[in-house]
C-alpha cells in the first residue's frame, strides 16, 4: 500500500474573498468555503435549477438533430437505439427509448455484447440490426455513448440503407465517421461549454432539442414529461465519473430529487431495494457504489440487456425481477473480483526489488475474467498509486488477450499505449491491432505472444516518460471542524450537495480524544472519541476506521467524513475515519 500523503486545501485571500461573497449571497458560510476552495466564485453555483442548464441550442447539430427525428417520427420510420454495455450507454439508452416514445416514435435498441462484437456500432453488429427482432429493419440507427470512432460500421450502415444519428461524448479520432449527424460537445468546432456531460446528458440534450422544436407546433409537447428522466441521467452521470461541473451538478441534483421523493422509475427503485439503500435518502455515492455496479455486472459478465429492460420497465414487480437478476450477477462478480484482486495481490507480492520499482504494472492470469479487468486494475492502482494493465485470456479466441488500463493523474493512457506501440522494438497490429480510451482509462487487444513484449516495452516506457513525483499520491484535506459542528444539522447541509468526480465530498479533519476502541470482525475499528478542543459540554461520538486494528489512544488528529448513523437513530452522526494525520 502506497502510503498517501494530507495536502490541505488552498485557502489564501482570493478562495478567501469568493468564501465571503457566495455567503454574503445567502448559502451557509461553511459550505461558501468548501465552494470557495473547488473554484466557485457565486451563490449561483449552488443554484441547480433546471432553468439554469445551459441551452441545448449550443450544442453544435443538436437542433438539427432535432429536425430530422421529428421527420422521422411524422413519416413513422423506424429508430433503433444503437446502445453500450456500461451505465452511462445503458441509461443512455433508456432516455432515448423513453424519451422518444413519449414523442410517438416507433423505437427500439439493440446493444453490442462485450464477448463477441466489443465496443461500438462495429460493421458486425451493424449487420444484425438489419433483422432486428422486434423492430425488423431500422431507416435510423442512433447511437449512444458510442459511435464517434465506429468509422467501419457506418460505413457499412450506410451501405445497407440505414441513416446514422451519433450521439456520443467520447473524444474523436483522427476520423469521423460518416453519419447523417454528429451531436458530441467533444467533436470538432462544438462550443458547449460542458465538455464533461455524460453520453446518458448528450441524449437528454437530444430530446430536449426535439421536444422544444415540437413545441413550435403544437403546443401540448410542452406536456412531454422529459423531467421523468433525470433520475436515469444523474445514474448515468455518475456512474461514467465524468466531472460534475455545474451544468452535471444540476443534472445530478435534479435526479437525486426525484429518487427522493419516491419518482425514480421502477428499474431505480428496485435496484434501491436490492442494494439494501434507502432511495429517500439517495446521494450520488449510492448511485456510484450501489447502483451502477449492478446495471455494469450485467456487462460485464453476461449482457447489458438485462440492466437496460430494467430501466425501460414500468412494472414494479418486473422490475424487482430483473433487479433481483442484476444483484445476483453482481454478487457473482465481486465474488470473481476478489479471486483475480487476491491472485494479482499475491503475484505482486512475490515479485523482486526491482520489479517493485517499476513505474506500471502488467498483470495477467490465465484464470482471469476479460469483463472485469478493468476493475482489477482500478483496485492495483489504487493499492500502489501507478499506471495499471491487467490482461485476460478472450472468451471468444484465447489466442488473444483482453486488457484494460487505469492510470493516475499526469499520465495520458491512451497515450502511454500509443508509445507503447512506436517504441523500439514495438509492438505490431498484428500483435496490438486495437487500443483506444482516454487519459484515465484505456482499454486493448494484445496477441498472448506478445505480452513478454508488451510488458517489457511498457517498463521502459514508464521508465522514460513517467515523472516519479507523478507516482506519489496525495488526497487533499478540507476544513477543520470543532466538537459543536458534529451533528445532524452538518449532515444536511453536506448531504445537499451532489458531490463527486471533480467535485469532491469534503474530507475534513480534526483533533479527537479516543475515549475506547473495539475490533470489528477482526479487521475494523470502532471507537467512541471527543472532538478537541473539548468545549461546554463535551459530546461522546461515535467513530468507525475500516480496515484498520492498530490501536489508538489519547489524542489523535484525523482526516474524516461525517455521516449519518442510522443505526443509532435518525438524527445520529458518525465519524468515518479516513486516516490518521
Ligand atoms: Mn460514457
Amino acid at each position: 500500500m502506497t502510503k498517501i500523503s494530507f495536502v490541505k486545501r488552498p485557502f489564501n485571500i482570493r478562495t478567501d474573498a469568493s468564501a465571503q461573497e457566495i455567503a454574503r449571497q445567502g448559502i451557509h458560510p461553511l459550505m461558501a468555503k468548501l465552494g470557495a476552495q473547488r473554484g466557485l466564485t457565486s451563490a449561483a453555483d449552488f443554484d441547480y435549477s433546471l432553468a439554469r442548464l445551459l441551452a441545448p441550442q449550443g450544442m453544435k447539430n443538436c437542433q438539427e438533430a432535432a429536425k430530422l427525428l421529428l421527420t422521422a417520427i411524422e413519416k413513422n420510420e423506424k429508430l433503433l437505439v444503437v446502445a453500450d454495455y456500461d451505465c452511462d450507454g445503458a441509461t443512455g439508452c433508456a432516455v432515448l427509448v423513453r424519451g422518444l416514445r413519449m414523442m410517438g416514435a416507433q423505437v427500439d435498441y439493440i446493444v453490442p455484447n462485450r464477448f463477441t462484437h466489443g465496443y461500438g456500432l462495429s460493421p458486425d453488429l451493424v449487420a444484425e440490426t438489419i433483422d432486428h427482432p422486434r423492430l425488423g429493419k431500422p431507416d435510423w440507427l442512433i447511437t449512444v455513448d458510442n459511435g464517434i470512432a465506429s468509422v467501419d460500421g457506418i460505413a457499412k450502415a450506410n451501405e445497407l440503407g440505414m441513416r446514422v444519428l451519433v450521439t456520443d461524448h467520447h473524444l474523436p479520432g483522427p476520423y469521423l465517421p460518416a453519419a447523417e449527424l454528429i451531436v458530441n460537445p467533444n467533436q470538432p468546432g462544438c462550443p458547449f461549454p460542458s465538455k464533461s456531460i455524460a453520453g446518458v446528458g448528450v441524449a437528454l440534450y437530444v430530446l430536449l432539442a426535439t421536444r422544444a422544436l415540437l413545441r413550435q407546433k403544437l403546443p401540448s409537447a410542452a406536456d412531454i414529461a422529459l423531467q421523468n428522466l433525470l433520475d436515469l441521467v444523474a445514474l448515468g452521470t455518475v456512474a461514467d465519473v465524468v466531472a460534475l461541473d455545474h451544468n452535471n451538478r444540476i443534472l445530478v441534483n435534479a435526479g437525486l430529487g426525484r429518487i427522493r421523493s419516491g419518482k425514480a422509475c421502477a428499474g431505480i427503485r428496485a435496484l434501491f431495494e436490492v442494494a439494501n439503500k434507502q432511495w429517500r435518502e439517495a446521494s450520488s455515492s449510492d448511485l456510484g457504489f450501489s447502483i451502477a455496479p449492478r446495471i455494469n455486472a450485467a456487462g460485464r459478465l453476461q449482457d447489458i440487456a438485462s440492466g437496460i429492460e430494467c430501466l425501460l420497465c414500468d412494472d414494479p414487480i418486473k422490475a424487482s425481477h430483473l433487479a433481483e437478476q442484476l444483484g445476483q450477477v453482481n454478487a457473482q462478480r465481486r465474488e470473481l473480483q476478489e479471486q483475480m484482486q487476491n491472485q494479482a495481490d499475491a503475484t505482486l507480492a512475490a515479485q523482486t526489488h526491482q520489479q517493485i520499482d517499476n513505474k506500471v504494472i502488467v498483470a495477467f492470469d490465465e484464470a482471469w475474467h476479460e469483463g472485469l479487468v478493468g476493475l482489477v486494475a482500478g483496485r492495483l492502482k489504487e493499492a500502489h498509486y501507478k499506471p495499471c494493465i491487467a490482461f485476460a485470456p478472450s472468451a471468444a479466441d484465447p489466442q488473444w488477450l483482453k486488457g484494460s488500463g487505469r492510470s493516475v493523474n499526469g499520465v495520458n493512457l491512451r497515450d502511454f499505449l500509443d508509445l507503447v506501440t512506436k517504441t523500439a522494438p514495438g509492438l505490431s497490429s498484428s500483435e496490438m491491432p486495437r487500443f483506444g480510451g482516454h487519459a484515465m482509462a484505456a482499454g486493448l487487444t494484445l496477441h498472448r505472444d506478445a505480452l513478454q513484449k508488451f510488458t517489457e516495452i511498457s517498463q521502459l516506457v514508464a521508465e522514460q516518460s513517467i515523472s516519479p513525483t507523478l507516482l506519489l499520491p496525495t488526497k487533499f484535506l478540507d476544513l477543520s471542524l470543532e466538537g459543536h459542528q458534529l451533528n445532524i444539522a452538518m449532515v444536511h447541509l453536506l448531504e445537499s450537495q451532489p458531490w463527486g468526480a471533480g467535485f469532491s465530498e469534503p474530507l475534513f479533519r480534526g483533533e479527537f480524544e479516543i475515549v475506547s476502541q473495539q475490533l470489528l470482525q477482526g479487521k475494523h475499528s470502532k471507537l467512541k472519541l471527543i472532538a478537541l478542543p473539548k468545549g461546554v459540554k463535551p459530546q461522546t461520538l461515535n467513530g468507525i476506521f475500516f480496515n484498520h486494528t492498530d490501536s489508538m489512544a489519547g489524542s489523535v488528529n484525523l482526516a474524516f467524513r461525517l455521516i449519518r448513523d442510522n443505526y443509532h437513530g435518525p438524527n445520529s452522526v458518525q465519524i468515518m475515519i479516513e486516516s490518521i494525520i
